[in-house]
């Protein structure tokens, strides 16, 4: 059913972040690649990739990403946090994919139940007195809960549906846990500004599905929730977030959901074309970010990444670009510091011993957040260091 447009080549598993012990021991031989590659259904308009990977072998005891590292999606899931309260007034709220507890915490800790499938990360929310199911979201778990919960009136997801291959069990297990007028609300990347901005790294093995209006209404038409609102936001470099209910609720449909659907028939986002045309802009970009890297290699300059994304990972490895370009990541992650990146093995440092004299160029892995870090690295900025970003084009800033 789905018609391939991409092909990212041999990637290995985004958070698979490798530890010492095992680049020392060689048992690298071991990492597990699979090959990435997306592809778009002429039935419902959505765009996912091609191969799944088990997602017990993604979301483990050892999941690096932590949500709160950036001041923006602090602020971001504060904001969006104060807004829901004061539009849908829940008695009680959920979260699918509560990471950190970065949303939640904007919660009062008896109206708010976090699930997440990650050991470390449900251990933290757990600590901080929030109830936290450790389990992937499923009609199973939503029963569970309701064995000691009422129905909730908000439950809310941030870059997590996108992740979960089987829409429809997500869907059937928010239907069970939503009150009658309740409200699913959702956020993930989307596909309009992927196409926008070429930002081709937004495909990696947890970004299974890239959302847009008009594949989400044929989705849902086959469930009992529909969309009754809709924003296009600027998280992570153009995201979807949308408001969802049950079909006989009382919600009322927006005029925002008439606009971007007349706007993604416009970008035509229902078309195959789009997608191909789409994915000769990507084999550009990586010719591009070859050339800039080896003309700046030629003039022997020190080239480090900025932020050990899951996003860089897709454009190290399908680049190939490796020591031979980058001589290591910075982040201020703790539990990725001291680890080597995934696939290409790039030692990954904090910023405050990386972001040294010495480094000419920083590419901005974490390009997301190009205003915050920017801000921040003014210092480097100043004394004639630059940065390097892929999207929308390759350029220098
Ligand atoms: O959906 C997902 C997104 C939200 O998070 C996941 N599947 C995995 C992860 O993807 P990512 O790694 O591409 O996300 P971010 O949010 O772009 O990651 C930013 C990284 O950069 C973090 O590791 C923190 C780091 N960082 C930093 O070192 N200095 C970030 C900022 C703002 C900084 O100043």
């Amino acid at each position: 059913m789905k018609k391939k447009f991409l092909d990212l080549g041999r990637q290995p598993i985004t958070n698979s972040f490798l530890n010492k012990n095992t680049i020392k021991k060689n048992r690298i031989k071991k990492e597990f690649f699979y090959n990435l590659s997306a592809g778009f259904n002429k039935k419902n308009y959505l765009v996912s990739i091609m191969n799944f990977v088990n997602p017990k072998k993604q979301y483990t005891n050892k999941y690096a990403h932590r949500a709160s590292q950036s001041k923006t999606m602090n602020e971001s899931f504060k904001k969006i946090a104060t807004r829901l309260k004061k539009r849908f007034k829940p008695k009680k709220t959920l979260e699918i994919g509560s990471n950190d507890g970065v949303f939640i915490k904007n919660f009062k800790k008896d109206k708010v139940i976090a699930v997440e499938p990650c050991g470390n990360l449900a251990k933290i929310t757990r600590q901080n007195n929030f109830k936290t199911y450790k389990d992937f979201w499923s009609q199973k778990l939503a029963k569970k809960i309701l064995k000691n919960n009422n129905k909730v009136d908000l439950i809310y997801s941030a870059n997590t549906i996108s992740h979960i291959p089987n829409l429809s069990e997500v869907f059937k297990a928010v239907s069970l846990t939503l009150s009658k007028n309740g409200v699913f609300v959702f956020e993930d990347p989307y596909i309009g500004s992927v196409i926008k901005i070429n930002s081709y790294d937004q495909f990696y093995d947890e970004h299974v599905h890239l959302f847009s209006l008009l594949s989400m209404l044929k989705i849902l038409s086959k469930t009992d929730l529909s969309v009754f609102d809709v924003e296009i936001i600027k998280t992570h470099g153009g995201s979807i977030r949308f408001y969802v209910c049950k079909k006989n609720s009382n919600h009322k449909k927006t005029k925002n959901l008439k606009k971007l659907k007349l706007a993604e028939t416009k970008q035509k986002l229902h078309k195959f074309s789009t997608y191909q045309r789409f994915s000769l802009r990507v084999k550009k970009s990586k010719k591009d970010l070859l050339n800039l890297l080896s003309k700046l290699k030629a003039k022997n300059k020190k080239i480090i990444s900025y932020g050990a994304t899951y996003k860089s990972t897709t454009v190290f490895n399908y680049c190939n670009i490796g020591k031979k370009f980058i001589d290591y990541v910075i982040d201020t992650t703790p539990n990725k510091q001291g680890k080597f990146t995934p696939g290409k093995h790039l030692p990954i440092i904090s910023p405050e011993k990386g972001l040294d004299d010495n480094v000419d160029y920083a590419f901005l892995g974490a390009w997301n957040f190009e205003k915050e870090i920017v801000q921040k690295e003014k210092s480097f900025l100043k004394r004639g260091g630059k940065f390097i970003v892929h999207v929308p084009k390759v350029r220098i800033i």
